[in-house]
């Protein structure tokens, strides 16, 4: 692949996903076929959300003092946050913030909500656009100033285990969705310096790019009681004492939709695994004088047969070359090309190109849908499996300091090793690698890289987007 961040820049471009023009850093608008895929995305999350959350909408604008109420919180976004200080040419009396995120308004709800143990557990989301003046370098989908498609979960627990185990809930929530999306994933705890500000720890899942970095593309946060205190969220014990809740929250972004787009593409441009890709199927007729009106009329009503088996079907009538056709609709991304032309009608079939391999084999018309929908389950496999691999195969063992930077240096990638824990320790080693420590995974022993005391953590050093 050509340098990862031109190709990704002219692929968001090329195949219409957003428009990187418009006037403001960081912000960018979403053409339809972004925007479908987005839809798609999206579509997939809620499903598995809906099982046991129920989806709300807060509004965009924090009043300064709630925002300020939880003084770590504010601290860790203070940077970030953007202000409407006007009404028209008034001055407001009460500064707004445009939320970063929503604990701080959603919480002072939540205190008229929670009453009683019976009300427990509480879980909510929502799928809203949120505002950070990220001040590193932005890029479109990865590092954006609104994020526009930011899903914020949040939880509320009548004890500590409960919103613990809420915690390991939203873990298995999170790969499920990616893996229906094929996106391959490293499960840390994030260093204690590293973790959401206000909480109490942070799981996060982080992916590999092509060049080699990785990107958070998801985090899970266990509240504790910190917020509840804050916020005077209270419930009623089958005591009739009153004790603060637990609350746990976890997000993903348009960080999501770029590693699909990422880690999936090609040379050739986007590769969708089908149940995102705006069109699953796209019908090319090939038209030559001979028959041409019969191989439109099959091509028709081979679209209206999958239509109504549910693909999302596209037929490409252009009088155009077919080539062009064929190179556009793998530019997009399309997981499946069915392709008719006179000899194929004469002998009732059709040939199938997938975009993942681009084998073609020919198949019969009668009965397409089910050939269609065994290979679109294969291509998500193979999706899935390959993108795993090269993440995997990126992951490296270091014994040393100065293998975990060589290593860096040369390969990029992800760093494995035993870690003692210690925060000093960890401070120094991402001093002297010059690199963050992504996160920590029970379990393991041997000795610490760097202080040599006992490591009973195995921890992972990346360059980060
Ligand atoms: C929370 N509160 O806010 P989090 N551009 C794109 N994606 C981003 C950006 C950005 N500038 N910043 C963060 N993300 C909690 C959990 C409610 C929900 C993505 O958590 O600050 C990252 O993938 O960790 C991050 O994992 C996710 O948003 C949630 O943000």
């Amino acid at each position: 692949m050509t340098e990862f961040s031109e190709w990704f820049h002219n692929i968001l471009e090329e195949a219409e996903i957003i428009d990187q023009r418009y006037p403001v850093k960081g912000m960018h608008v979403w053409m339809p076929h972004g925007f479908m895929i987005r839809k798609n995305t999206l579509k997939i999350l809620r499903s598995i959300l809906d099982r046991d959350h129920e989806e709300v909408l807060f509004p965009l604008l924090v009043p300064e003092d709630e925002l300020a109420k939880e003084a770590i919180h504010v601290k860790g976004f203070e940077d970030e946050v953007y202000w409407v200080t006007h009404g028209g040419l008034s001055q407001l009396q009460r500064k707004l913030a445009l939320r970063p995120t929503s604990e701080t308004v959603m919480y002072p709800m939540f205190a008229l909500w929670v009453r009683s143990h019976t009300d427990l557990p509480m879980r909510f989301y929502q799928v809203v656009n949120t505002f950070r003046y990220e001040t590193k370098h932005t890029r479109p989908l990865i590092r954006v100033r609104e994020i526009t498609t930011f899903k914020e979960a949040h939880t509320i627990h009548a004890t500590a285990s409960e919103a613990e185990e809420q915690v390991e809930r939203a873990v298995e929530i999170y790969k499920e969705f990616f893996d229906s999306l094929g996106i391959p994933y490293l499960i840390t705890r994030r260093p204690p310096w590293d973790k959401f500000p206000g909480s109490e720890y942070t799981v996060a899942f982080d992916t590999l790019m092509p060049d080699g970095k990785t990107l958070q593309i998801g985090t899970v946060h266990n509240l504790g009681q910190t917020f509840a205190r804050t916020f005077e969220i209270k419930f009623e014990t089958p005591e009739g004492d009153h004790e603060y809740v637990h609350q746990t929250c976890y997000g993903l972004s348009d960080r999501v939709i770029a590693s699909v787009i990422a880690i999936h593409g090609d040379e050739s441009g986007l590769c969708l695994p089908p149940e995102v890709a705006a069109h699953q199927v796209v019908i090319v007729p090939i038209i030559f004088k001979k028959a041409a009106e019969e191989v439109m009329e099959a091509c028709r009503d081979l679209r209206s047969r999958l239509e109504a088996a549910g693909f999302r079907v596209h037929l490409d009538d252009r009088d155009i070359r077919a080539g062009r056709k064929y190179y556009e609709w793998e530019m997009r991304g399309v997981p499946l090309r069915v392709e008719i032309g006179p000899r194929d009608l004469e002998n009732g079939a059709a040939v199938i190109s997938r975009r993942d391999t681009g084998e073609k084999v020919t198949v019969d018309l009668q009965g397409i849908e089910e050939t269609l929908r065994e290979l679109m389950d294969d291509i998500l496999e193979n999706l899935r499996t390959g993108a795993w691999e090269r993440m995997e195969s990126e992951i490296r063992e270091a014994e040393t300091l100065e293998e975990a930077s060589r290593i860096i240096d040369e390969k990029r990638g992800i760093i494995s090793f035993m870690w003692c824990g210690e925060e000093e320790c960890g401070m120094d080693v991402e001093e002297k690698v010059r690199v963050d420590i992504l996160g920590i995974q029970e379990g393991g022993s041997g000795t610490c890289i760097n202080c040599g005391r006992e490591a009973p953590y195995r921890a992972y050093l990346a360059r980060t987007y």
